[in-house]
């Protein structure tokens, strides 16, 4: 059967209440027990546990819309979230409630997935898995508790929509933050090809049919001027080895390509906190301020011993809040696509000065560059120590030809799920048997890397090398669990952690 009958197959014979049927699909490590759905009491009672009775109401609405964007230099047409990308910040205090109206106005169905939350199973956004898909021209109401301070997102959970228009941030903010800040700035990286010439289903057409070299017709673009010539081999990173399957014609900051940045302003000598979104879809990004060191508070929304650095290399669903003390001048932030030609740029401003040109070389760049995997937890948001209840493998696997991505050489949705159960430890370790990296993304957990505690839910698993991570399940559900590569995603990496009863 094809990606796509199993999928629509999936979604005819689950409606909510058939989920348990899910685990049916699997022909071996079947589990046990019956499966804890996105309607089970356990959700709503998880809901009700981390509802705070003084919350506010916090209300919102996203439009998913086809629209035409200026990119800086470049107009596409494309889809988004209202008329920008990114699409509007939400924010809220963490306790508060959310409540966003979603009205799909796009051709296609979809649905708003909140990225790195541990909110109520049934809000999660997964189509197939914890909601029906929203058709094209339906509504939908999200609402659901917002637990823990940070940095976060939200987009699609369909298809490899991410890779158009369609993400916003979405701050969670702490009442009791110590804001030892003169001011934030929100910076959003994204790879673009939508409205080039292609869209990302027809270069995920074009992946899957194999043999086609994702470079190659590049060449004919608009913007491509770094004379990128070869084919996969030049994709590789020192840090990251396979670092993507696909050439963007764009790499942007904040929707602005470097021909036309925007510009970041402040007063020199204030100390200001920079949170980094990751909003590519096949692009890991290293960042760096020109002339500065950043020193780096947060991962993924939780906080981590800061430490400084000249750069931070961020995966595709990672995020990172840093702070830098600027000097007076205009300065680069340069985000550069690891791994192969092209960055992203926006203009740092405290003073008055030349803007820094479109292919700026920044040495911090070159200088030392931190990985999210080496950050140890602040004390505060350690997990405590306590003994392994149940231990899940999940051994990534895949090749490009045919273009196939696996968990335990299964692809979604023909695979095992990871049963657990309400209430233990669990340790899941990624084994990463390809020359590829995958940022792993766990749902509705944030996870601890058992080598410094880190607080984590997207962590980059490096070509053949296995990473070990910890979690309490303490919030009932079915949570999609996959590579944060949406291509790779797509095509097949991605398991369900699934809590059973009953087994
Ligand atoms: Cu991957």
């Amino acid at each position: 059967m094809s990606e796509i009958s199993r999928r629509a197959a999936l979604r005819g014979a689950t409606g909510l209440a058939g989920l348990a049927a899910l685990g049916g699909l699997a022909s071996c490590s079947r589990p046990t027990g019956t499966a804890v759905g996105p309607a089970n009491d356990a959700v709503a009672a998880a809901e009700a546990a981390r509802r705070n009775p003084g919350g506010r109401l916090v209300t919102a609405r996203l439009t998913p819309q086809p629209v035409t964007l200026d990119l800086g230099g470049r107009t596409v047409n494309t889809w988004a979230y209202g008329d920008t990308a990114p699409g509007p910040l939400l924010r809220l205090d963490a306790g508060d409630v959310l409540r966003v109206d979603v009205d799909n106005q796009l051709p296609a169905a979809t649905s708003v997935h909140w990225h790195g939350l541990a909110l109520r199973n049934d809000m999660d956004g997964v189509p197939g898995l914890t909601q029906d898909p929203i058709a094209a021209g339906e509504k939908f109401r999200y609402e659901f508790t917002a637990p823990d301070p940070g940095t976060y997102f939200y987009h699609p959970h369909s298809g490899v929509q991410l890779d158009r228009g369609l993400y916003g941030v979405l701050v969670v903010d702490d009442p009791d933050e110590p804001g030892r800040y003169d001011a934030e700035w929100i910076v959003v990286l994204d790879d673009w090809v939508d409205g080039t010439g292609r869209t990302p289903d027809e270069v995920l057409a074009e992946l899957q049919a194999g043999g086609h070299d994702p470079m190659g017709d590049m060449q004919d673009m608009e913007g491509m001027d770094h004379g990128s010539m070869g084919g996969m081999e030049a994709m590789q990173s020192p840090l990251l080895g396979g670092a993507g399957d696909i050439s963007y014609p764009h790499y942007l900051i904040n929707g602005r390509s470097p021909t036309d940045p925007g510009t970041l302003s402040a007063k020199p000598g204030e100390r200001v906190r920079v949170r980094f979104v990751n909003a590519g879809s096949d692009t890991a990004f290293r960042v760096a301020v020109g002339g500065h060191r950043m020193t780096v508070t947060h991962s993924d929304g939780f906080p981590v011993v800061p430490v400084p650095t000249d750069a931070l290399l961020i995966g595709m669903g990672e995020r990172f809040d840093v702070t830098v003390t600027l000097a007076e001048g205009v300065f680069p932030l340069v985000a550069s696509a690891e791994g192969k030609q092209g960055q992203g740029l926006a203009v740092i401003r405290t003073a008055a000065g030349r803007p820094p040109s479109p292919d700026v070389k920044l040495q911090e760049l070159s200088g030392q560059v931190l990985l999210g995997t080496a950050l140890s937890a602040a004390e505060s948001v350690r997990l405590d120590q306590r003994p392994t209840d149940r231990n899940h493998d999940l051994v990534l696997g895949g090749h490009m030809a045919p273009y196939r991505w696996t968990i335990n050489g299964r692809t979604f949705p023909d695979t095992d799920p990871l049963q657990l159960t309400q209430g233990e430890r669990v340790r899941l370790r990624f084994v990463n048997h390809t020359m590829m990296f995958h940022p792993m993304h766990v749902h509705g957990h944030t996870f601890a890397l058992t080598k410094n505690g880190a607080r984590k839910d997207t962590a980059i698993v490096r070509p053949m090398t296995t990473l070990d991570v910890d979690l309490d399940a303490n919030n009932p559900g079915q949570w999609a669990t996959h590579c944060h590569n949406i291509y790779h995603a797509e095509t097949g990496m991605m398991t369900t952690l699934s809590y059973r009863t009953g087994g």
